[in-house]
């Protein structure tokens, strides 16, 4: 079994990556942005809570999104290869609640691989998907630039509890898609 934290500032890649790795290693992708985009869009108590921290490009509070990923891992753990973390765990907090939900279903965290991208190109790429992807928080720069800050001072944290761990990898996260995957590849490969 593998399980692996996909990690990197908003607009690196985490959603486009998992989607490739999904496939190949027929892992569960676990995506807390699109779980609480699912609950946004069938209206659910959870997703208007959501909304207003997601639309201002804040942080969902730590207790919502571990509740959320505790059920998705009860619901799946049973028949799964393995998982794909994309944007979890985001604090330490939450590192520290997915370390103690992983022992409990006996299935440790393999890696983090982490996607490094500059901030001017995260802030282009999510213009971009600004012009097709009607997300409230992709849609300005201010919000984008925003988003990018809280990254640093509340998610970055993550990495130094992982590097601990020694199970932190940096990737390299410009250049192609196909690129940046044969990347992930390889490395999934020399720790797993
Ligand atoms: P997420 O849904 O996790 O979204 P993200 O950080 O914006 O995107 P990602 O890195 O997946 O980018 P993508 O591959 O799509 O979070 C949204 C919000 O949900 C958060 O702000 C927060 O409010 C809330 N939330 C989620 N998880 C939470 C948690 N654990 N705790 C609290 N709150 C939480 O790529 C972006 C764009 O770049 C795409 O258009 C893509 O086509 C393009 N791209 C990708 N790779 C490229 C490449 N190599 N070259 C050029 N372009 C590329």
């Amino acid at each position: 079994m593998i399980n692996i934290i996909l990690f990197g500032p908003p607009g690196a890649g985490k959603g486009t990556q998992s989607e490739k790795l999904i496939e190949k290693y027929q892992l569960t992708h676990i995506s807390t942005g699109d779980l609480f985009r699912k609950h946004l869009g069938e209206g659910t108590e959870l997703g208007k809570l959501a909304q207003s921290y997601m639309d201002a490009g804040n942080l969902v509070p730590d207790k919502v999104v571990i509740g959320m990923v505790d059920e998705k891992l009860g619901d799946t753990y049973k028949e799964t290869n393995g998982y794909i973390l994309d944007g979890f765990p985001r604090t330490v907090a939450q590192a520290e609640s997915l370390d103690q939900l992983m022992a409990k279903y006996e299935m440790p965290i393999t890696a983090m691989l982490a996607l490094q991208v500059p901030d001017a190109e995260l802030e282009q790429r999510l213009m971009k998907r600004g012009e097709t992807s009607g997300r409230a928080d992709d849609q300005n720069m201010d919000k984008i630039k925003h988003r990018i800050q809280v990254y640093k001072n509340e998610t970055l944290p993550v990495a130094d509890y992982y590097q601990k761990q020694e199970k932190y990898h940096a990737i390299e996260g410009v250049g192609s898609i196909d690129e940046i995957f044969n990347t992930i590849c390889s490395k999934i490969e020399q720790v797993n």
